[in-house]
């Protein structure tokens, strides 16, 4: 009797001991969602049964710059070899280009067996890896090892961009920002598959790029007290811009380089009287008004400095992109802000770029091959929608849904107010295709948030503003109309957070999202 009760009692414990044995070999399943990535994917078909565990024994193959980039992001957190081969191998990650998957695109399939990442070129590889890191835990983004499991969800992705260009921009004219913190500011604007970044380089204030037939630009114009209120200062040499440029590079981003003119141009006056119309230097400028200064249209001197100044720049850049500003020219009649557009536009083309400025450039006719950034308020815009209809593109940064220099609301610190606060739900909730009456979704290359930086001096806040609404705009850039969905990206928006805790973000705890 009381045998058979023992054996009874184990055979009743061996369905036990068998499925703990199966859970050791096989892994628990990912806590993590195929579809949980920022920007949303565009399309994902989840394999639950098929989850991928990174082991010691896992190897990266591929043989370009991003296998090793993505060894480099999972080493620390996994404490793993991660060795890179280029033979096909078991337990792999494997990167391979392959045609058909478009510029930025990429196919990536997890199964128990291995993970495949395929794209026609390395910004779609880029890409990729930026959606598998999203599939890891948190945990991952430690810069120390982590005991744990580290399983990537089974199943498929196939993903491609919505739009070309998808862009952030900083102020370096109001506050100087340092290479060291515009590195940073690109290794986490490229997480979200943000492509560009746009640098405001001169304005009222400052001069912030080394122009070699100038020297006086940034010598005076970059001195110590050249930002708001007198603060800071500082300036790029090329050396930096072109160790800026290759930096953002590796990280599919395309740097743009913004001169503002012919208005915002008071710190080139003070370097060079010559640029005024009557040859006196204006007095310093560190307040944070707009439009009363003007470069002097009639006189030709202005067009060799232009032309000088454009020249140089785009000798250091490789992307397409030249931006000559154009904004809140109030000072420049507006008889003479179309002569001045009508040379230097050109100008841009003579040096093999692409001619980019703030939406008022399309007030001239000769902005058709040029692109118009528009970052009004207002809807109804008959000179854009004029010069689309003779050909020139548009980016999209309305003020009141992409400018990461306003503020959340009222309570939270820094930031301006003049556009509006702008929560996350704001920076989301709108669509780049018709915001604009009579701009043809054809006409538009894509989205920018632009960052002004007249509150702002360090890292932090930067970070803080940005994050976490550019990633908002980074979504619309990036992810299919179909997948727009409010409480979908909250909801994702919210199981990030961890992983800018783990990297040390310092980013805005936005109360309409439900932080992990
Ligand atoms: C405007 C203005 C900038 C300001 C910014 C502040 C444009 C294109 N011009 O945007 O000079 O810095 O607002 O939000």
């Amino acid at each position: 009797m009381r045998l058979s009760r023992l054996a009874a009692a184990l055979v009743a414990a061996l369905p036990l001991v068998t499925a703990t044995a199966s859970a050791a070999s096989s892994p628990a399943p990912s806590p993590i969602a195929l579809t949980s990535v920022l920007p949303a994917v565009a399309e994902a078909q989840p394999d639950p049964g098929n989850d991928f565990r990174i082991t010691a024994g896992t190897v990266i193959v591929g043989s370009g710059e991003v296998a090793g980039q993505l060894a480099a992001a999972l080493r620390p957190a996994t404490g793993f070899a991660l060795p890179i081969g280029a033979m096909p191998a078991a337990n792999a990650i494997t990167l391979r280009l392959e045609p058909g998957h478009g510029d930025e695109g990429y196919r990536l399939t997890i199964r128990r067996d291995g993970v495949e990442l395929l794209a026609t070129g390395r910004a779609g590889l880029f890409n990729g890896v930026q959606t598998l890191r999203q599939l890891l835990p948190p945990a991952i983004e430690a810069d120390t090892p982590q005991r744990r499991k580290w399983i990537i969800p089974g199943g498929t992705i196939d993903d491609r961009p919505r739009y070309a260009y998808r862009g952030t921009m900083l102020d370096l004219a109001r506050h100087f920002h340092t290479p060291d913190e515009i590195r940073t500011h690109i290794d986490r604007i490229s997480r979200f598959k943000i492509n560009h970044l746009h640098l405001h380089l001169s304005d009222d204030q400052g001069w912030r790029i080394r122009i070699d037939a100038w020297p006086r630009l940034t010598e005076i114009g970059g001195a110590p007290g050249t930002g708001v209120g007198g603060d800071g200062g500082g300036f790029l040499t090329k050396d930096d811009y072109r160790g800026l440029v290759r930096y953002a590079a590796d990280r599919n981003i395309t740097i743009v380089p913004e001169i503002d003119m012919p208005g915002h141009v008071n710190a080139a006056q003070i370097a060079y009287p010559e640029l005024t119309c009557d040859g006196v230097a204006p007095r310093q400028r560190t307040d944070m008004r707009v439009g009363y200064s003007t470069l002097c249209v009639r006189d030709e001197i202005t067009y060799r400095f232009v032309e000088d100044v454009i020249r140089e720049l785009a000798e250091m850049t490789p992307g397409p992109y030249l931006h000559i500003g154009g904004d809140e020219t109030f000072a420049t009649p507006h008889g003479s802000y179309l002569a001045f557009q009508r040379r230097v536009l050109p100008l841009v083309e003579k040096y093999g770029k692409i001619p980019y400025g703030w939406h008022e450039i399309g007030q001239s006719p000769a902005s058709a091959t040029s692109v118009l950034q528009f970052w009004g308020r207002e809807r109804n815009h008959p000179a854009v929608a004029t010069a689309v209809a003779a050909g020139a593109k548009v980016i999209m940064s309305p003020a009141d849904h992409t400018y990461l220099d306003m503020e959340y609301d009222l309570l939270t610190p820094g930031g301006l107010d003049w556009a509006g606060a702008i929560e996350v739900s704001t920076a989301y909730g709108w669509d780049p295709a018709t915001l604009l009456p009579g701009i043809p979704a054809t006409s538009i290359l894509g989205v920018e948030a632009p960052l002004w930086s007249e509150t702002l001096r360090t890292e932090d806040d930067i970070e803080f503003l940005a994050f976490p609404r550019l990633v908002a705009i980074a979504e619309l850039g990036w992810s299919p109309r179909v997948t727009h969905d409010w409480a979908s990206f909250r909801t994702r928006l919210g199981a990030y957070g961890p992983r800018w805790v783990r990297d040390g973000v310092r980013f805005h705890r936005s109360p309409e999202i439900r932080w992990s």
